[in-house]
């Protein structure tokens, strides 16, 4: 990095790109900023960013480019007619993608001599920089630890590995356990609505608070193995699982919403069944 604070330049000016500039700005750092569609940088230059006109001119004026736009076609869009003349430069793609595309993409990079990480960003654009916010990385650790100290302001910065596919691995896992969550959240509202219970007091006063206790057993116990703690008798949470179904259906809350049960229901089956 040339300055105390590092040039970094910002490839996407959606939400995120915008919220990841922000951050950095707010840093101090110096911050050039391009988007496919002009005219987003309005906000950004007003606190000090530097609007590029074209991809390489960015590129040209950071010490480390970061990209964050909308998926791994994009990138590769953006990115090649200029990747050639890249050799050298340092490159952190920040768009989410699959696990193949980001090995595939780091390969592209590789091949012409690119310093390259992906990541996975875990954080919302109103959360990026917050206490709690944190961006997974995986490539070569080196190139890791060069980016890293200027990339803190944007979230804690976790390295999980050489592999460039272990960023999008982590990022969509995590994902799936969200949705999951969120899935479960909202048939336990339907419910409660369709009973007629009180929604408001329900998400706030049991809902709430029994997912926040429940969550550190929910992610200890999740596991591929197809055995079943002793204490956790997998007969008693099938027959407790085929009550809340039946209460769905009672509610006329639509089965799809209990996919994640039906899933659950059936490892605990297979639990009860190898059991003997
Ligand atoms: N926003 C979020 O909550 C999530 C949080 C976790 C990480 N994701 C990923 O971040 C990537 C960018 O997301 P975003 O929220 O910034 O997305 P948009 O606001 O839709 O902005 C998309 C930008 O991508 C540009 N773009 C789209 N197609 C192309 C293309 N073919 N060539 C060049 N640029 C392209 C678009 O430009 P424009 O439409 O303004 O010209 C925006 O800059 C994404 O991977 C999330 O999964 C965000």
């Amino acid at each position: 990095m040339t300055t105390q604070h590092g040039r970094i330049s910002i490839l996407g000016l959606g939400a995120m790109g915008r919220a990841l500039a922000g951050a950095l700005l707010e840093a101090g750092h110096e911050v050039t900023v391009w988007n496919r569609t002009p005219g987003r940088a309005g906000d950004l230059v007003a606190r000090g960013a530097r609007e590029a006109s074209s991809v390489m001119e960015a590129i040209e004026a950071g010490d480390l480019t970061v990209v964050c736009l909308l998926d791994d076609a994009s990138v590769r869009e953006t990115l090649a007619p200029v990747v050639p003349k890249l050799a050298g430069g340092t490159l952190v793609n920040l768009t989410s993608g699959s696990v193949r595309q980001a090995r595939e993409l780091a390969g592209w990079f590789e091949g012409y001599g690119v310093r390259f990480l992906s990541g996975g960003i875990m954080a919302v654009p109103s959360t990026v920089g917050t206490e709690g916010a944190f961006i997974l990385y995986s490539g070569p650790r080196d190139v890791f630890d060069q980016v890293a100290p200027a990339l803190g302001p944007l979230g804690r910065p976790q390295w999980v590995g050489e592999d460039p596919g272990f960023a999008a691995l982590y990022d969509m896992a995590a994902l799936s356990g969200m949705y999951g969550m969120s899935a479960g959240a909202a048939h336990a509202v339907a419910l409660v609505h369709a009973e007629g219970g009180d929604m408001e007091a329900f998400r706030h006063e049991v809902l709430g608070p029994w997912m926040e206790r429940m969550l550190p057993f929910m992610v200890a116990g999740a596991d591929v193995s197809e055995t079943v703690p002793e204490e956790y008798n997998p007969a008693m949470q099938a027959t407790g699982l085929e009550n809340i179904l039946s209460a769905s259906g009672e509610a006329g809350v639509p089965a799809e919403l209990a996919g994640h049960l039906r899933t659950s229901l059936w490892g605990m089956r297979r639990a009860v069944l190898a059991a003997g």
